[in-house]
Parts: C-alpha cells; sequence; structure tokens
C-alpha cells in the first residue's frame, strides 16, 4: 500500500477521576492520535501513549510530537508498505522513542487490516473472540475509599483487581484488602517505587496469595528484580523494564519476572508485542495487557491484540464509561461480567467518532508523504 497523508490531532480528555501511582497523577488526559491515509482515502487509527510528563518513562507528548513530524513521518516519505511489519524496520535508524513509533505502526496496522477486510485482531493472529478483563485502581486518600471502589468493580464483574502501591501505602492496605475480599484475584503495581534494600517489606507481602507484584524495582533493571524474585514466592511481573524483545528474553533468562505486561506503546508496536507474546509462550510465560489510560483508539488496539492465545491472564482494558463521560469511539468498549466481546468489523472494529475528536482537540497538522 501507498501513504498519501499523515495527521496528527493533539486532544485532551477529562477523566471522571483522577488516576495516582507512585509516580504521580493524571487527570486531564493528553495524547496525540494520528489518522493515517492510503491512496484511495481509506484511514487507519494510533494513539500515543505518551503522557504530557516524563514520570512512567522518559517520553511525553512534546517528544512524541517532535519525533513524529522531524524523524518518523520523514521516514515514511515515498515508502511502499507491504506489510505492517515493514514499518518497525523502516524506524529502525531511530532509537527508542517507542510509544511515537507504535502510535504510527498502530495507525498502520488498522488501515492494513481495513484494506483486507478483515478485523486487526485477526490480521495479528488472536484467536479469542472474547477476552477477559480487570481493572487498575490509583492510589486513594483512605483505605476505606479504596475497599468501597473495590467492592464495586468486584460487583461490575472485573476478573481481577489490581491496586497500586508505594512504601507507605503496601503491607497493611493489602491486608485490609483481603480481609474484606479474601478470594478474589489481586495484585499489586509499584511502578518502580522500590529499591533492593526494600526486599523486607516486599517479602511481607507474600502471606497475601496475590497473583503477582508488578514493577517493584527501577523502570530499567532487570538484575536486582532477578535478586528479588529468588527470594519471594509471589510472581513478579514486569512492566516499565521490558523496552523490547531483547529485554524479555534477557529478563526471562536471567529469572527477573514469571509474567510479562505488554504494553503496545512501551515495546514500540503491535509487531513487537506479537514477537514478545511468542517468546513467552514458547517459555511457558503468561503475558497480559497493560493500559495506559487510554481513549478508544488505544483501547481498542488493546482489545485487539488480547486476543492472541498467551494472554491467559485478564488485563487492564476496562470498559471506556470507567473513564470517559464520552469516548473518540463508537461504540465505546462495553465490558459485560469481566468480558469483552472482541468486535468482527474491518481493522480496530469501532468507528472514530470525528465530532467527539473536533469537541477534544487542542491542535491538528498534516504531513503529506
Ligand atoms: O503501570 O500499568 C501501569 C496507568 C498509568 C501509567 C501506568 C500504569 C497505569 C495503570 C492503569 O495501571 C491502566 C489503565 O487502566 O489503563
Ligand atoms: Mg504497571
Amino acid at each position: 500500500m501507498k501513504l498519501k497523508e499523515i495527521t496528527l490531532r493533539h486532544l485532551q480528555m477529562k477523566m471522571k477521576f483522577p488516576f495516582t501511582t507512585s509516580f504521580g497523577t493524571v487527570q486531564d488526559k493528553e495524547f496525540i492520535l494520528i489518522e493515517v491515509k492510503d491512496e484511495e482515502g481509506t484511514s487507519g487509527w494510533g494513539e500515543s501513549v505518551a503522557f504530557v510528563s516524563p514520570s512512567y518513562n522518559e517520553e511525553t507528548l512534546k517528544t512524541n510530537w517532535h519525533m513524529m513530524e522531524d524523524f518518523l513521518i520523514p521516514l515514511l516519505k515515498g515508502q511502499k508498505i507491504s506489510h505492517p511489519d515493514d514499518i518497525s524496520a523502516i524506524f529502525e535508524p531511530i532509537r527508542k522513542n517507542n510509544m511515537a513509533k507504535s502510535a504510527i505502526e498502530g495507525a498502520v496496522w488498522d488501515l492494513y487490516a481495513k484494506r483486507k477486510g478483515m478485523p486487526l485482531y485477526e490480521a495479528l493472529g488472536g484467536e479469542n473472540t472474547t477476552i477477559d478483563v480487570g481493572i487498575s485502581i490509583g492510589i486513594q486518600k483512605t483505605v476505606a475509599d479504596l475497599l468501597t471502589i473495590i467492592k464495586q468493580h468486584v460487583d461490575e464483574g472485573y476478573k481481577r483487581i489490581k491496586v497500586k502501591i508505594k512504601p507507605g501505602w503496601d503491607v497493611d492496605v493489602i491486608r485490609e484488602i483481603r480481609r474484606s475480599f479474601p478470594d478474589i484475584q489481586l495484585m499489586a503495581d509499584a511502578n518502580s517505587a522500590y529499591r533492593l534494600e526494600d526486599l523486607p517489606q516486599l517479602k511481607k507481602l507474600d502471606e497475601f496469595q496475590l497473583l503477582m507484584i508488578e514493577q517493584p524495582l527501577a523502570s530499567d533493571d532487570i538484575v536486582d528484580h532477578a535478586v528479588i524474585q529468588k527470594e519471594l514466592t509471589t510472581p513478579i511481573c514486569l512492566d516499565e523494564s521490558i523496552h523490547s524483545y531483547e529485554d524479555a528474553r534477557k529478563a526471562l533468562q536471567l529469572g527477573s519476572c514469571q509474567i510479562i505486561n505488554i504494553k503496545i506503546g512501551r515495546v514500540g508496536g503491535l509487531t513487537e508485542s506479537k514477537r514478545i507474546h511468542d517468546l513467552c509462550k514458547e517459555q511457558g510465560v503468561p503475558v497480559w495487557c497493560g493500559g495506559m489510560l487510554e481513549a478508544g483508539v488505544g483501547r481498542a488496539h488493546n482489545v485487539a491484540l488480547t486476543t492472541l492465545s498467551n494472554f491467559t491472564l485478564p488485563g487492564d482494558t476496562a470498559a471506556s464509561s470507567r473513564y470517559w463521560e464520552q469516548d473518540i469511539i463508537t461504540p465505546e468498549v462495553i465490558v459485560k461480567d469481566g468480558v469483552i466481546q472482541v468486535p468482527e468489523k474491518p481493522g480496530i472494529g469501532y468507528d472514530i467518532d470525528l465530532e467527539a475528536v473536533k469537541k477534544f482537540m487542542l491542535k491538528e497538522k498534516t504531513y503529506s508523504l
């Protein structure tokens, strides 16, 4: 296929609630929406998951715009794309900036699937037509508030509950949760808030039958994680530390984790996500799909990826209505009894609500290819 133009749009959408992790709070979600058009006028859509500030990783909305405008889009000029896998090869000369690369690659995957007349999940080789989902709950003002929110989501049917932890908001909080909910599938995500010296505190979490502890140590570490995984009975899941297939291979070889959270943006796209998925499957390591508080387009990509066979643990892809009064896709992503029905329409399977896009848009720029 021949790509004709790319439009970048900066959107701002207010979330229903502030989301707090060990590294900060998000309330007004800003992101870049990518539309790529081919010579026949078909559009593919992608979403950058970089936040406004470099606190989850080093990328930001502005660095993503800069990378796309000044480096990635120019690399696409005059290219003939036979498959979306070509995109990662074309972007190879640019180091890192995975979220910027992934946003464009995701739009090309959607476009490719639409041209083939097949749903994105099928184009990716996904096998499941329903996916199980869990929910990620931020740090709250009080434990009582947290318990109320957990109850609400357990009642809605979410298949597992993830809570954010940090030093000072960990063992006692988890103990309280377990007292109220002895049997739920429960896990904790530290977003890199601990250090090797905190091992004694982390060991205390072993008594609560957590499904896993996500990313306890530094966002670029796989060595110390291997040290603490040997000491913990709870499986470690890596999120921030896995930026590529190579990172995943090394982490598994070192024994740094027993589970991997795959985020499409963090690893540079759907093609790389699939490679990591396949590697983990070969090695008997389960994976699940992480979330970045995405609007509808990014959420739809997560839904499609999660249909691959080794996504055996519920992911963080909750319903659109959990985050937004109004999403930018129709229909929105709906969760019933903890399950999403995967759409069968070509491409991402949801329509873009252009009126909603306009309503949330702060800036727009089109580049011809
Ligand atoms: O670590 O998984 C994470 C949100 C923002 C940044 C990092 C993370 C998260 C979440 C929420 O856990 C996932 C979601 O609901 O989209
Ligand atoms: Mg995480």
